[in-house]
């Protein structure tokens, strides 16, 4: 930390941004008292410095009842004091305002968890934690911040010192191996539902977010843009995309269409390609198979009678009657992530760690023990 911002007195919003039923604010730094007893009228106390730690003192901002903004506050032993007030946008803006007039300075939550955590695993945990969708990908970050991931670059360390290079490798594959769900903990998965017209992509997203997000027609060419919906599955964070069914037309609407469909699929991290049981297998379905090879392949409509000729293998379903529907959300999530960590395992996060990784085990295939070494900013 540079000297400079040790002098400053800062002010910090703690709770979420956006309304709340109550807000915290910290003012923190060498003039925090003074601030605060510039700022805020205390009824009876004048002074915060006398004060007993955590003893709640009550005041106002603003010179009458009417008017005034209620606040309660709390002198910590750290030199810091904490102010409480209604949580609507008005009140925090007003008592910011208010102590920023006092000579403080505003500083977001991150940073200032960034500053208050000596190792920066730690504190890009914490940080990302804030952001994370689901349950499951809360609990990989925990470990981060209780440690899991510096535990590891800690032995990675102690290998190298100790000449042990393989364990060292092996170490740091191991890690780069968990790097793409790393990135996927705050940042959804992106499940591209695409196919012919008709197929029931749209009846399929629906049935796999359990509500009607998508217009279903029985005529092909319903679905003209992209359709997006932000859900989980087995915990992880997806979103999950409908399009346009993939045909080849005159018409610039509908060429629009496939256009963004297929851009679309292209920048997925996992394409479902749905046929039509009903249908025969037919020349444009085998093409589209060539065109998505590593695609996970569902046939859909498996309550009519089946066309089974020449088919490839594939997930059946129905999104008519939810047959099959556990079944293919089992494989997304397998194939997003086909070995998820076991708890309290170590996995990199950010794209500086990953990077770090990648630039440690570059190192060590060329010989270099020294730049193999994590470095202590990751
Ligand atoms: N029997 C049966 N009908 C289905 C199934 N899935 C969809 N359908 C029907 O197939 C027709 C087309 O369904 P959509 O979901 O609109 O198909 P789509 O692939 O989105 O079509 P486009 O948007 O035109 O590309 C509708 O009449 C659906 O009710 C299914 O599993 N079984
Ligand atoms: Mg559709």
């Amino acid at each position: 930390m540079p000297s400079s911002v040790k002098h400053e007195t800062w002010v910090v919003l703690l709770t979420p941004p956006g309304r709340g039923a109550i807000a915290t604010l910290r003012v923190e730094g060498p003039d925090a008292m003074g601030a605060v007893e510039a700022t805020v009228r205390m009824g009876g106390h004048h002074a915060l410095r006398g004060m007993p730690f955590d003893r709640i003192v009550l005041g106002q901002i603003g010179e009458d009842r009417h008017s005034g903004e209620p606040i309660v506050l709390r002198r910590r032993a750290d030199g810091s004091v904490q102010l409480h007030c209604h949580g609507g946008l008005a009140a925090v803006r007003r008592i910011e305002t208010a102590l920023l007039r006092q000579g403080c300075r505003p500083l977001g939550w991150r940073d200032w968890a960034q500053r208050r955590h000596d190792d920066p695993i730690q504190a890009a945990a914490r940080s990302a934690l804030a952001d994370a969708p689901t349950q499951r990908t809360a609990a990989i970050l925990l470990d981060q911040y209780h440690g899991a991931l510096r535990h590891a670059l800690d032995e990675i360390q102690a290998a190298l010192h100790s000449g042990d290079a393989e364990t060292a490798g092996r170490a740091i594959d191991a890690l780069l191996a968990r790097a793409r769900l790393g990135q996927h903990l705050v940042r959804a998965w992106r499940v591209v539902l695409t196919g012919r017209p008709n197929v029931g992509k749209s009846t399929l997203l629906n049935a796999i977010l359990g509500y009607r997000r998508a217009i279903v027609h029985h005529a092909p060419g319903t679905t003209r843009d992209v359709l997006t919906a932000d859900t989980a599955i087995d915990g992880w964070p997806v979103e999950l995309s409908d399009t346009a069914g993939l045909w080849r037309s005159e018409h610039p609407i509908d060429r629009a269409g496939v256009e963004r469909a297929e851009a679309q699929a292209a920048e997925a991290d996992l394409v479902v390609l749905v046929f039509d049981l009903a249908q025969p297998w037919s020349e444009p379905d085998r093409e589209l198979l060539e065109r998505w090879p590593s695609a996970l392949v569902v046939h859909n409509k498996c309550d009519l009678a089946a066309e089974a000729t020449g088919r490839p293998e594939g997930l059946m379903t129905s999104a008519l009657t939810g047959q099959g529907i556990e079944a293919l959300l089992d494989a997304i999530a397998d194939r997003l992530v086909p070995r998820p960590p076991p708890p309290g395992a170590a996995v990199p996060f950010t794209s500086e760690q990953i990077e770090g990784l990648r630039l440690a085990a570059a190192a060590l295939a060329d010989g270099d023990r020294t730049e193999a070494m994590p470095r202590p900013e990751m």
